[in-house]
């Protein structure tokens, strides 16, 4: 017959002596570790600042341990990140690109280069490019129109133009052996299709080893313009989180381009992300309105003050900046952001005067 107490079990109490036993040599274990850890980090604090300020814009090593660094340092260091913005950099993505007509046809010329691009202040990194922007240049339409684009290549390992989220012929479409053959090294494509979809935001982005090469840089926005805009400043925000970094537009905070706008004007926000990862982005101080998913408005425009950004997906977001103040917009997934040293990565601020 099994004792009635179970306290007067012999294997019950045999077993709280043992867990007693484990969690004293636990706590040992613990106490033990940490104070060599103290007397290691001294010596390591200045080889690592060193390391962080000189790497990629922040994908491993700004989520360290803060054991290393007084209070002072971090506040120092948070300060630092947060002053540096917005910092000048060298190369700005996703600027307008103007076509040429040709009998009623807009041209545009695209050229797929390597080049050097500063992702944050000090951290260069070999981006592909087209026309030696990240993102390439932006492309902007209007439905009804007869585009042509020429694509150039000179990279060293084929490409094509993937137009992402638009109607166009099949023999557009991009895809390497499927609607066409990939673009060797210094050859050309043309492409050329009507836009006949609604206005709204778009993409277009290689689709040849598009891990790395959309991961280092070709993409674009490609923006179907209303006949009437309904806003008074607009923005594209495109995120990326492969080889140059967690990103928007290109660069890394404190590189981030600040969204600017007056007191009481109405501002487009075009969100798009081209990386592998979801990324919730968030603004503060305002709840924006979405208006649009990849070019279509939706049907009920909703209220949100964090919007998930999957992969491939566009939103226009509409703010009305009724709220003066420098407002932090980032993505709410905290490690793409914030570490120990500081603001990095995938965030920017909406500044209302
Ligand atoms: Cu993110």
């Amino acid at each position: 017959m099994p004792p009635a107490d179970p306290e007067r079990d012999p294997l019950f109490r045999g077993l709280i002596i043992l867990m007693a036993v484990a969690l004293v040599v636990m706590l040992l274990f613990n106490g033990l570790s940490k104070r060599s850890r103290a007397g290691a980090s001294a010596a390591s604090a200045a080889t690592q600042t060193t390391s962080a300020n000189s790497s990629m814009s922040g994908m491993a090593d700004q989520t360290g341990s803060t054991d290393s660094m007084s209070s002072d340092q971090m506040a120092a260091m948070h300060e630092r990140s947060m002053k540096a913005y917005p910092a000048k950099t060298v190369g700005l993505g996703g600027q307008v690109l103007q076509p040429t007509m040709e009998k009623g046809v807009k041209v545009f010329h695209l050229m797929a280069m390597p080049a050097r691009w500063e992702v944050s202040p000090g951290q260069f990194a070999t981006a592909f490019t087209y026309n030696e922007q990240v993102p390439g240049p932006q492309i902007r339409v209007h439905r009804g129109d007869t585009v042509r684009i020429v694509l150039t290549n000179h990279l060293t390992q084929p490409t094509t133009i993937h137009w992402h989220g638009l109607t166009v012929p099949n023999s557009m479409d991009g895809v390497p052996y499927v609607t066409q053959d990939p673009v060797m090294p210094d050859q050309a494509f043309t492409y050329q299709f009507r836009v006949v979809d609604p206005p709204g935001t778009y993409l277009y982005h290689s689709h040849f080893n598009s891990t790395e090469q959309v991961g280092s840089g070709l993409y674009g926005a490609f923006v179907i313009e209303p006949r009437h805009r309904s806003w008074d400043v607009e923005f594209t925000e495109i995120l990326n989180d492969g080889t140059l970094g967690y990103t928007i537009d290109g660069k890394g905070w404190p590189a981030t381009a600040p969204l600017s706008a007056k007191t009481g004007q109405s501002v487009l926000i075009r969100l798009a992300n081209v990386g592998q990862m979801l990324h919730p982005l968030h603004l503060h101080g305002y709840h924006f309105t979405v208006m649009a998913q990849d070019g279509a408005r939706v049907r009920r425009p909703y209220t949100a003050d964090t919007l998930v950004v999957g992969p491939g997906e566009t939103f226009d977001v509409i703010v009305r900046a009724t709220n003066p103040g420098v407002w932090a917009f980032h993505c709410h997934i905290l490690s793409h952001v914030e570490g120990p040293q500081g603001m990095f990565g995938m965030a920017t601020a909406l500044i209302v005067s």
